[in-house]
Parts: C-alpha cells; sequence; structure tokens
C-alpha cells in the first residue's frame, strides 16, 4: 500500500469554516454525501445540535488535499465527533455505512425529503404532514386543502423546481432581472449571489442582491421591478416583503437572529427555454420539428409546457451602506454563514448580520464597504466566494 509510507499532512486545520478554504471540488464527496445525508435526517426529526455536527464534520473533509484512506489520515482534525468518526469507519471498512443506508431507505426519511422538497414547506410543516400520515404528493393531493399560496405554487412547478438550475439559466434570469432594473432605476446595480457565485454549475435557485450607489434611492424598488416583470408574464409566483431593518442605539435587537430584513421577494420564474438556455441537446429543440396537429404535439400540450420552465429566484435589495454585509450573507454557503456569525460572537464578542457588524465590547457598529474590510474588521484571513464551499 503506496499510502502508509507517505508523511501524513501535518498541516494545522483551522476549526471555524471561516478560517479555512473550503473548494467546490474535493477529494472525499462519498464520505461527505454520507454525512451531510445524516445531517439532513437530523434536520427532519428536528435535531439542529446533531445536523450542524454532521455539516461541520463533512466541511472538515471537503477541506482535506487528498482522498481519507484510513482512520490514521484524521488524526489531530478538528469537528469530527465520535458518531461521524464511526461513520467514516464504517465507510473506509465496508464502503457503505448500514446507518447512512438505512436512513436513506426509511420511510420518514424519504417523506419527508419529498415534503420539503416543495417550494413553502418546511420541516415544521412536513413533519405535521408526516405524522398525520402523508407519505407523498399524491397523499397531499388526495388529502385536498389547507394549502397557501406559496405551497400550492410549489405543488404546481413540483417537478421544474427540483430539476437543478443550470449556469446557463441563471445567466438567462440575469439578463432578464437586469432589464427589469435597469429600466425602473437607472444605475441601480445587480449581483448574482448565492451558490452561482461561488463557482457553482448548478443551483436550486437564483439569489441577486440589488442596490443604488445613491442612498435611499434603493427604497420601494422591489414593488416597481416586480410590476415590470409582471407586466411581461415572467412571473409564475411572487412574495415580496418589505424591509423592516431599524438600526438601535443599544446595538441589534436580536443578535442571534439570522434571516436578514431587506426588502425582499421569493419569486417563481417562467423562463423562454432558448437554445442558448437550454444547450444544443435538449429536447424541446427538437420537438420543435414536429408537424402541427400530430399525435406527438397533442401529448406535449397536455403534458407539461415544453417551451419554458419554472426557475425559484430570490431578489434582495440593500441600501448601499450595508451591500458589502448582504453581500457576504447572500454568499453563502449556509454553513460558512453560520460559521462567520459564530466566530464573531464566540471569539470576537461581535454581533454580525447581512446589514452590519456590531461590537458588543466597544458598543458600536462596525462599517465596511467590502467583503475584504469584514473579514479584516473580524480578524479573519480573506476567503474568496469559491473558497466558501463549507
Ligand atoms: N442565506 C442565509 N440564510 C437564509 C437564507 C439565505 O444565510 N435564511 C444565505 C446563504 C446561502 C445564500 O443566502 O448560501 C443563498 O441561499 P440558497 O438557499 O439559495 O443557497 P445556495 O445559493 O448557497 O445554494 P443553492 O444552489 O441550493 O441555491
Ligand atoms: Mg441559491
Amino acid at each position: 500500500d503506496l499510502q502508509s509510507n507517505t508523511d501524513s499532512p501535518t498541516f494545522a486545520i483551522e476549526s471555524y469554516a471561516c478560517q479555512r478554504r473550503t473548494p467546490l471540488k474535493h477529494h472525499n464527496a462519498s464520505l461527505t454525501e454520507a454525512l451531510e445525508l445524516l445531517a439532513q435526517n437530523a434536520e427532519f426529526t428536528d435535531n439542529e445540535g446533531r445536523s450542524v455536527a454532521f455539516r461541520r464534520a463533512a466541511a472538515v473533509l471537503k477541506t482535506l488535499p487528498r482522498a481519507v484512506r484510513r482512520l490514521d489520515d484524521l488524526k489531530g482534525l478538528p469537528c469530527l465527533g465520535e458518531h461521524s468518526l464511526r461513520v467514516i469507519k464504517e465507510i473506509l471498512e465496508d464502503g457503505v455505512s448500514s446507518e447512512v443506508e438505512s436512513t436513506r431507505q426509511s420511510e420518514q426519511y424519504k417523506a419527508m425529503k419529498v415534503l420539503t422538497g416543495i417550494f413553502g414547506v418546511g420541516t415544521k410543516t412536513a413533519e405535521r404532514w408526516f405524522r398525520e400520515g402523508i407519505r407523498s404528493l399524491a397523499d397531499l393531493k388526495t388529502r385536498g386543502g389547507r394549502l397557501n399560496r406559496e405551497q400550492q405554487a410549489g405543488l404546481d412547478y413540483y417537478d421544474d423546481l427540483n430539476r437543478p438550475v443550470s449556469k446557463a439559466e441563471a445567466h438567462a434570469i440575469g439578463q432578464i432581472v437586469g432589464e427589469a432594473v435597469r429600466a425602473v432605476l437607472p444605475g441601480a446595480e445587480i449581483t448574482l449571489t448565492g451558490g452561482f457565485r461561488r463557482g457553482k454549475e448548478v443551483g436550486h435557485d437564483v439569489d441577486f442582491l440589488i442596490t443604488h450607489p445613491e442612498e435611499g434611492k434603493e427604497e420601494g424598488l422591489m414593488p416597481k421591478i416586480v410590476s415590470w416583470l409582471e407586466t411581461k408574464g415572467l412571473l409564475l409566483y411572487q412574495k415580496t416583503t418589505r424591509n423592516s431593518y431599524l438600526e438601535s442605539k443599544d446595538g441589534p435587537v436580536r443578535p442571534s437572529h439570522n434571516m436578514d430584513r431587506f426588502e425582499r421577494c421569493f419569486s417563481i420564474f417562467k423562463l423562454k427555454r432558448t437554445p442558448e438556455v437550454c444547450g444544443t441537446s435538449n429536447q424541446s429543440a427538437g420537438q420543435n420539428d414536429v408537424t402541427e396537429g400530430s399525435d406527438v404535439r397533442q401529448q406535449e400540450v397536455q403534458s407539461e409546457p415544453s417551451d419554458w420552465r419554472a426557475v425559484r429566484v430570490d431578489l434582495v435589495v440593500s441600501p448601499y451602506s450595508q451591500f458589502a454585509f448582504a453581500l457576504l450573507g447572500w454568499t453563502g454557503s449556509k454553513l460558512f454563514e453560520r460559521e462567520l456569525r459564530r466566530w464573531a460572537g464566540q471569539e470576537k464578542s461581535m454581533s454580525l448580520s447581512s446589514h452590519v457588524l456590531y461590537d458588543r465590547a466597544q458598543n458600536r457598529y462596525l462599517r465596511a464597504s467590502s467583503e475584504e474590510e469584514i473579514f479584516a474588521l473580524l480578524g479573519l484571513e480573506y476567503i474568496p466566494p469559491s473558497q466558501r464551499n463549507a
């Protein structure tokens, strides 16, 4: 075995994910997939602590420069608890973990996966449905009633919304949003955030941050963007929430609350399928050749429309003075964000949000106009978006 004689990597791995560089592509995908499945299952069963522990363990494996072959390779690494180590050991020895595989096949995991896959359905709702005996979309439909507008849209566009969004599709949506923004507020700026900013090839949605260099100009912008898009028939669903951010002299009201208060729009776009968006191998390109009136065309009309697809899009409007914080907060990953806030609180007595950084020791807000400045204020080495894939 070539492994046994090579030097063990004795470089130190820092314990907060925001102190480390985590690339998108790494060498331990089968281990991290297993740990993240257990993390998700822990979320499904309302065990957040356990879920975060598994996610932190997975994130450590993502930073390693080579594949883990033996338990010894993990000596001295942070965040690997007893449970995670047991799972890793099983996979290294047997190829699979019995706990992971039985979880994957469990009725609860499978049902929760399907139900939380509906836009607008969180763990709480899915859990309640599960307890009521609902296991599938069909169960949910036959049960009837009691769906809110968001959940109904989630059900209506379920297949599309569970199909990954490609970079090309994200780009196409960006063009449309850019056009809308420029039409209603010249000079406004739009930035792609979320997973695509970290370099992901696909995403579950497309996230944009919108601002204007002149503070105050961005106020009330979202309803204008939304009505421009609606007039053009580009939205299948939207829910806009107003900016509710207030700065108090005594510091952030709820420092631990991690949901930001920007003007925001959760939406579902109706994206036209064009050759540029779909690539050349797409089915619908060929379907255009079918002669009118044929049986094939009949089927096409009755089944899912093929010249467009539904895409989840999140739009966020930030005042210019908060833009750097909003950008940092919306770039993710979720674990990276969580670790930044934990670092700020536990190591620096600061409170970080997508609006601002507050120094609890000095009782004052710290401003920044770039992500680099925020990392510096937090006493952290700058980590670029492509290395925030924890
Ligand atoms: N975010 C957050 N807390 C929230 C919502 C979002 O910290 N309540 C941040 C972290 C995410 C980013 O916003 O990375 C975008 O959220 P997404 O759920 O869209 O996650 P990603 O874009 O990272 O991944 P995906 O490809 O699944 O969209
Ligand atoms: Mg996203």
